[in-house]
């Protein structure tokens, strides 16, 4: 699948905007045949947006089942004689969608974009009604996993549960002959960089493929002919951190000399590798600094927005991050796009959070029990989780920014049935893509000596909460053993990446002597990991929880939310981000905000 784009070839119309809505608690749509008509008693919601927060109302907020969508859009007439394509960028967490009185797609998971042929239900300088029902009730069977009980949504993982259509949905076009796939890889030897492409197409039989490459300023640097090819690039300038320099694929179906498709891939010429203890961007030993980051916003939810895409990489630039982790699901993809072009550094992850009973038990009051069982997370959930893990590596993989796979946040990770749930997702994630790292988060109940699943993973990647949840407030304490936890994962003769270490801190409170909540104790914990980090050769990044406060649903441990962000919801610095300054930028605030690139 390709993303629409404008081109010689290709045109786009987004169907953004006010969006005619209706929740369907009692799950009547489906039967009555909502998508036949005008939807009755509908009011309108911004898309794309969750719908959870935008109508300050309970049964919005509180909604379990279905939510309907609807909207008109007129097809361009000078779109006659070619392919028109429905697209949905993300819809939360499973859709069916209807051209007029035609079903047209259904998806599940929620954060990997979908399509549709319409060409034969969308007729050019017509308008069609498109109607799509969303659903955002979690299962044993989802990713990530949830139960309904007494009508309630309840789920293992510590972010709200928003939903809706969260992203772009786009009508396009293509000629019927069309590219409708490309993988690139990219390797550097010296000083010349090589650009290895697959393409896939659609009705272009006896067609030619012609792949060229320029460098930024349009000069041609690279062509090949042939549905797949390596191209050579003398003095090539790589794609590094800080710094994302880009190419530009063009690729060409042909037919002699016309051009029947053209499509243009970014590509930034970098590899990745990891060797003993090192992660490697371009044959250099690279640290990440950084964050765990949620799509996470006031009012809007979950839902994309370029404003807070460009606000949170200029102030994570201001604390010197130079990467993040895509916290518990695929991001939407306008945010690699722009780490792809600033250099920003990224790991993604699939939505497979909460899959830890063990955890839920202690930290939910949930009865025990088997997280990976026939009754609970069985054959139907591992299907889904590698459905997930499939789309999203086809989605990410010619985004040079992004340089590890996480599997899944603190799953299980300590039973056979563990193992036999992930050893094939590792596997599957190698057969995708041979050429990044694959990781996942460990969680604390899973130390050194207890965890079965870094044995087949490339990096050991660690949620470290010493100080916090335990230890709570003695930090000397917490000091000790995370030095020791520590120091034994090094011994894997792996790199070790802190993925999540970090307190709560409800911003404004202040103490002389830190205690937990306050931005001083915040500020101490952070101090304190770092001192054991720097003593640790293999601990290869620090990526602190959270980039920002987020919601939650409700808890006792939550004030608002998970105030463990370094920036409040709406962005304002707590003394913990002057802090990561000081350490990531070796400068003492207050000084200028820098926008990257
Ligand atoms: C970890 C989770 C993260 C939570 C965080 C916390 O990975 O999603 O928000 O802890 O408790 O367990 O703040």
């Amino acid at each position: 699948m390709l993303r629409p784009q404008d081109g010689p070839t290709r045109e786009t119309k987004r169907l953004d905007g006010l969006w005619a809505f209706r929740l369907d608690a009692a799950g009547e749509g489906r039967g009555a045949g909502w998508w036949r008509s005008r939807l009755a008693d509908a009011r309108e919601v911004p898309v794309p947006a969750s719908y959870d927060d935008v109508f300050a109302d309970a049964e919005a907020r509180d909604h379990v089942g279905d939510a309907w969508y609807q909207t008109t859009v007129r097809v361009p007439r000078g779109w006659a004689g070619q392919r028109v394509v429905l697209r949905f960028d993300a819809a939360t967490h499973r859709a069916v969608v209807w051209v007029g009185d035609v079903e047209v797609a259904r998806h599940e998971g929620g954060y990997t974009p979908f399509e549709a042929d319409v060409t034969a239900h969308a007729r050019p300088g017509e308008a069609v009604r498109v109607t799509v029902v969303v659903d955002n009730r979690l299962s044993w069977d989802s990713v990530p996993p949830g139960v309904v009980e007494d009508g309630k949504q309840v789920y293992f993982h510590d972010f709200y549960n928003y939903a809706g259509l969260h992203r772009s949905v786009w009508l396009s076009s293509t000629p019927h002959a069309h590219l409708d796939d490309v993988t690139v890889v990219t390797g550097l030897t010296g000083t010349t960089g090589t650009v290895e492409y697959r393409t896939g197409a659609g009705g272009a039989e006896g067609l030619g493929t012609r792949a060229v490459l320029r460098d930024d300023d349009g000069t041609e640097v690279a062509r090949a002919e042939g549905a797949t090819g390596v191209l050579t690039v003398a003095d090539v300038h790589p794609w590094r951190p800080g710094e994302g320099h880009l190419y530009e694929l063009e690729l060409a179906l042909t037919d002699g000399p016309d051009v029947v498709d053209s499509y243009r891939l970014p590509v930034g010429v970098r590899t990745v590798e990891v060797r003993g203890t090192q992660f490697l961007i371009n044959g250099e030993p690279f640290s990440f600094t950084g964050f765990g980051k949620h799509e996470d916003l006031p009012v809007r939810g979950k839902g994309h927005d370029d404003v807070f895409l460009v606000h949170d990489a200029a102030l994570m630039a201001w604390t010197g991050a130079n990467s993040f982790r895509t916290a518990h699901y695929p991001h939407a993809e306008e945010v690699l796009d722009h780490a792809d072009r600033h250099g920003i550094v990224v790991i993604s992850e699939t939505a497979a959070v909460g899959q830890n009973l063990g955890l839920a038990a202690v930290a939910l009051g949930r009865p025990a029990q088997p997280t990976f069982s026939a009754a609970t997370i069985g054959e139907a959930g591992q299907a889904t989780h590698a459905r997930a893990l499939r789309e999203l590596v086809e989605r990410d993989r010619n985004h040079p920014s992004v340089v590890l796979w996480s599997i899944a946040n603190e799953p299980e990770s300590d039973t056979d049935e563990a193992c036999a749930h992930f050893e094939p997702l590792f596997a599957l994630a190698r057969e995708l893509d041979p050429s990044r790292p694959v990781g996942f988060a460990n969680m604390m109940f899973s130390p050194h000596g207890r965890d079965r699943l870094h044995a087949y993973a490339d990096v050991v990647m660690l949620n470290r909460y010493y100080g916090w949840y335990r230890h709570t407030g003695d930090l000397a304490a917490a000091e000790a053993a995370l030095q020791a936890e520590l120091e034994a994962w090094a011994t894997e003769g792996k790199p070790i990446i802190v993925t999540e270490y970090g307190a709560d801190a409800v911003a404004g409170l202040h103490q002389v002597v830190p205690m937990p909540w306050s931005e001083e104790y915040q500020v101490e914990l952070l101090e304190m990991a770092h001192r054991v980090f720097d003593r640790i050769d293999a601990v290869v990044g620090e990526h602190v929880w959270a980039f920002a406060d987020f919601a939650t649903g409700p808890g006792t441990g939550r004030v608002d939310g998970n105030r463990k962000g370094v920036f409040t919801r709406d962005r304002r610095p707590k003394a913990a981000a002057q802090l990561l300054r000081r350490r990531w930028r070796g400068e003492d605030p207050p000084g200028r905000p820098t926008v990257p690139g």
